[in-house]
């Protein structure tokens, strides 16, 4: 909105003309992020103290979770105001692929939102079932990946990092493509989000990585220099993964152990769909899985876990997803999430140097 406005000024006060550079917007809008999650967080966590959102624990976890019983969840609302808002604010609104990331974002959540309402408001822990959690999220995402296929200006083809020659023609087969790997990243950030402030940080590196990913595939010298796929009006979406970094940032004040509150299924189904919607328009889905690292290895684990013990009775870790694992074997929480951050920081960098190794 602020392009609209203050742009055209730049014929009278050339200090507007700043408002051209998604730079400037990015960081502005970055910041504007920032600010809202510490100016209404904590009003917003005594809301949902007083609206008595807090978290059910289960019993079968491990038993240092039992302590984190009654702490609010469904952060993941402020969140996604400061994803939202930040982007309407900063983001060029003619650009259509700031309205299919924002609009599906925000669809996403919806879903999170109504399992953990029926969770924690009516009392029932299971929330929504699986199918109707799945079914949402394939609604959604198959929706989104329609768009994205009927708006795109680039051939439907999945391109390969390191291997600038490789690349698969999918054709009409992009839409289903593209709605599993929607819908796998929402639930591989959910499946993560299990400790305090762990799922918060891999999605910060992701988010930031992209951010460059996204610029460089919308800018025309850039992408030719690099040689990955020029993406018209992709470098929009720098501004959008500005906000989503910046709102885990500001979320991570109050997520950092010992969390005050927890994101909920809210912000960790719309985080993973946030991402992973970035990286399609990007034409970056294999890239999201080796940045995006940490959270593959958690959704692998639970896989992993799950048919070991239906096929064997046997489990492979001594609890399913990996971070309880740990949490098992007598590392602190704390522990468990800054090594995870770490590696999510060095996958982000690794998944930078592909842009020159080629
Ligand atoms: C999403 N939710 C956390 C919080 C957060 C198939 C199976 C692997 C499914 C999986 C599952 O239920 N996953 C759901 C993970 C939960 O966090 C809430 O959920 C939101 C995210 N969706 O925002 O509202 C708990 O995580 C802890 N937490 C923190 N700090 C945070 O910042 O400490 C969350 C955020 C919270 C809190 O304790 O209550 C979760 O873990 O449920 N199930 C599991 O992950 C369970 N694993 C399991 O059953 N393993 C089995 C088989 C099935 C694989 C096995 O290994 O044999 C574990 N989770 C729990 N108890 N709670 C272990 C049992």
């Amino acid at each position: 909105m602020l392009y609209y406005l203050l742009y055209p000024l730049h014929t009278q006060h050339g200090f507007f003309n700043v408002f051209k550079y998604i730079t400037f917007r990015t960081f502005g809008a970055g910041i504007t992020s920032v600010l809202l999650c510490m100016l209404i967080g904590p009003s917003y966590i005594r809301y949902l103290q007083r609206k008595q959102m807090g978290q059910a624990i289960r019993e079968d976890g491990p038993k240092t979770h039992l302590s984190k019983k009654g702490t609010p969840t469904m952060g993941g609302g402020l969140i996604l105001m400061a994803i939202v808002i930040p982007t309407l604010l900063w983001a060029d609104l003619s650009n259509k692929n700031i309205w299919i990331s924002v609009i599906s974002t925000v669809l996403f959540g919806i879903v999170g939102y109504l399992d953990d309402y029926k969770k924690v408001v009516l009392k029932n822990s299971k929330g929504l079932s699986g199918r109707q959690k799945l079914l949402g999220q394939v609604l959604i995402a198959g929706f989104t990946a329609y768009l994205i296929y009927v708006t795109r200006d680039t051939p439907p083809v999945l391109k390969f990092p390191f291997f600038k020659e490789w690349s698969i023609y999918l054709g009409v087969l992009f839409i289903p493509f593209a709605a599993f790997v929607i819908v796998g990243a929402s639930n591989a950030v959910n499946l993560t989000d299990g400790l305090d402030g762990l799922a918060v940080g891999p999605t910060m590196t992701t988010a930031a990585t992209f951010l460059i990913l996204a610029y460089c595939a919308g800018h025309v010298k850039i992408a030719e220099y690099l040689q990955i796929p020029y993406v018209s009006g992709a470098g929009e979406l720098a501004v959008f993964c500005g906000t989503i970094a910046a709102a885990c940032l500001g979320f991570l004040w109050f997520n950092t152990y010992p969390a005050q509150v927890f994101m909920g299924d809210v912000g960790s189904l719309a985080l993973g769909a946030a991402l992973a919607i970035v990286a399609v328009i990007t034409k970056n889905e294999i890239l999201l899985a080796l940045c995006g690292g940490v959270f593959v290895i958690e959704a692998l684990s639970v896989m992993a876990q799950v048919a070991s013990f239906k096929i064997t009775g046997k489990r492979v870790l001594r609890m399913a997803p990996i971070h309880h694992h740990f949490e098992l074997k007598g590392w602190a929480e704390p522990k468990v999430i800054v090594r995870f951050w770490i590696i999510s920081i060095l996958l982000a960098l690794v998944t930078l140097s592909t842009l020159k190794l080629r």
